[in-house]
């Protein structure tokens, strides 16, 4: 199957009234992670979070989202972070460097911190397929990753009680 093809179920999701959010945005691309953002704080906001209870930080490109999840989740502030970045294929490898260096530190913060962090990098060829992401004829990825940011933290908490 296809990832265009599938969406998260949206008809039963959990109460985010209680939950705080940190979600760190990319300077690079900014003119596709601002609208990722968009549809994230929608979907947060749709579900009940507070405007108080979203902390928005800028980091200049994909791989400082690492430092920043890193230290956002050091502060124990939030009860999830959602980094949001669009890296588009270059000429050079650099793509694949950044690609991999974000995702496995990124994955590595989720096993080993306290808190889950929502992976939120486009990861495209083009600055078109990037647009058709991001409010697009695909859809807003933005909206997916609050809403997978919000099942976590509710995941977190059912293993609490
Ligand atoms: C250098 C660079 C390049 C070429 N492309 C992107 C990109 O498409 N998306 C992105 O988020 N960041 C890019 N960067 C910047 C790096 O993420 C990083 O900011 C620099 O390598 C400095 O650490």
């Amino acid at each position: 199957m296809s990832t265009e093809s599938f969406s998260l179920n949206r008809s039963n999701v959990p109460d985010a009234s209680e939950m705080r959010f940190g979600v760190i945005v990319t300077e690079w691309n900014n003119d596709i992670t601002d609208k990722l953002l968009e549809g994230t704080l929608r979907i947060l906001k749709e579900n009940g979070a507070g405007e108080h209870a979203i902390t928005i930080m800028r980091v200049p490109g994909s791989f400082e989202l690492i430092y920043g999840c890193a230290e956002m989740a050091r502060h124990g502030l939030v009860d999830a972070i959602i980094a949001l970045g669009c890296v588009i294929r270059g000429d050079t490898p650099h793509f694949d460097y950044i690609c991999s260096g974000v995702t496995q530190e990124l994955a590595q913060q989720n096993t080993n911190g306290k808190i889950p962090v929502i992976n939120g990098v486009l990861t495209v060829n083009t600055h078109e397929q990037a647009e058709e992401r991001a409010g697009g004829k695909l859809g807003n990825k933005g909206e997916e990753y609050a809403l997978t940011a919000i099942m976590m933290v509710d995941f977190a908490w059912a293993l609490q009680k």
